[in-house]
């Protein structure tokens, strides 16, 4: 499929999406959502790629949900539109996804980087959601995953107020796992992408869908769940292999099975 509003290369077994509408500061109108969607379906179903980056330019992850877009919209239009219904597509990729942030990532920006699993951000960027100051509120997830990310009072207190939260906060906060300098954000975020991709496939997929279970239920039964999938790996080659391999020491050789 031809993209106009990303670009998507492989690099060795990691999909790479580049948001690519660099005159709007990457803002997410339907036809990125509806590609991005499209080439996160794709990598997932691609066997010879094992873990995904997305990410902006220097300058911006992403600014938000494209405003221009949006701005004379009725409230039917917008239910019988249902844009954010896309989103539960990137929810249901299985292969991790690292967002790699440099710059901007407010407003869907932001619920985009939170969307995925793991996210690298350059020195240089800013996180925030500051749909208050236009009249709206979050709608892609925010009030729900920045509060778990960081918890209620610093989350209420970005989402009542607009206040963007810098690279250095956001990792103390708990939202971002590293911060590194804005020349390398996006090689670190590769080599990291690269570092899972040499794991076994069945278990790292496995073990993304126990973390995410953290999020929908009760340690109760996120334990009972998390249980059955490490049982469930006994089925596969790999856990026979990756065992094996260190009871003999040597290196083990993943076959995704
Ligand atoms: N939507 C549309 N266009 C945008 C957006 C946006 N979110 N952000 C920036 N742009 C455009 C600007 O209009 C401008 O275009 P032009 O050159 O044609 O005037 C261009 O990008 C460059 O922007 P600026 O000149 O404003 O650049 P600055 O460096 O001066 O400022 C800021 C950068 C601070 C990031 C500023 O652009 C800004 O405040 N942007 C809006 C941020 C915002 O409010 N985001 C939240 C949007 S609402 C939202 O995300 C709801 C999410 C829930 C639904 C998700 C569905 C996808």
């Amino acid at each position: 499929m031809a993209y106009t509003s990303i670009l998507v290369e492989t690099i060795e077994n990691v999909g790479l999406i580049r948001l690519n509408r660099p005159q709007q500061l990457n803002a997410l109108n339907s036809v990125l959502m509806e590609e991005l969607a499209t080439a996160l379906e794709a990598f997932d179903r691609d066997e010879a790629i094992r873990c995904i980056v997305i990410t902006g330019n220097e300058r911006a992850f992403a600014a938000g949900a494209d405003i221009k877009e949006m701005a004379e919209a009725s409230a039917v239009e917008m239910l019988l539109r249902d844009h954010i219904a896309r989103w539960d597509r990137i929810q249901r990729i299985r292969k991790p996804i690292i967002a790699a942030v440099s710059g901007w990532c407010l407003g869907g920006g932001c619920e985009l980087a939170m969307a995925c699993d793991i996210i690298i951000a350059s020195e240089t960027a800013v996180f925030g959601q500051p749909e208050i100051n236009i009249g709206v509120m979050p709608g892609a997830g925010g009030t729900q995953r920045l509060t778990r990310a960081i918890g209620k009072s610093k989350a209420m207190e970005m989402i009542l107020t607009g206040r963007y939260m810098s690279a250095r906060e956001a990792e103390a906060a708990g939202l971002v796992s590293r911060v590194v300098p804005v020349e390398v954000y996006l090689e670190e975020a590769i080599r990291l992408a690269k570092e899972i991709a040499a794991r076994p496939p069945i278990a790292v997929r496995l073990a993304k869908e126990a973390v995410n279970k953290a999020f929908e239920t009760s340690l109760r039964d996120g334990l009972e769940y998390e249980r059955r999938l490490f049982y469930i790996l006994f089925a596969t080659e790999d856990q026979k292999e990756g065992m094996r391999a260190f009871i003999e020491k040597r290196k083990a050789e993943w076959k995704g099975r």
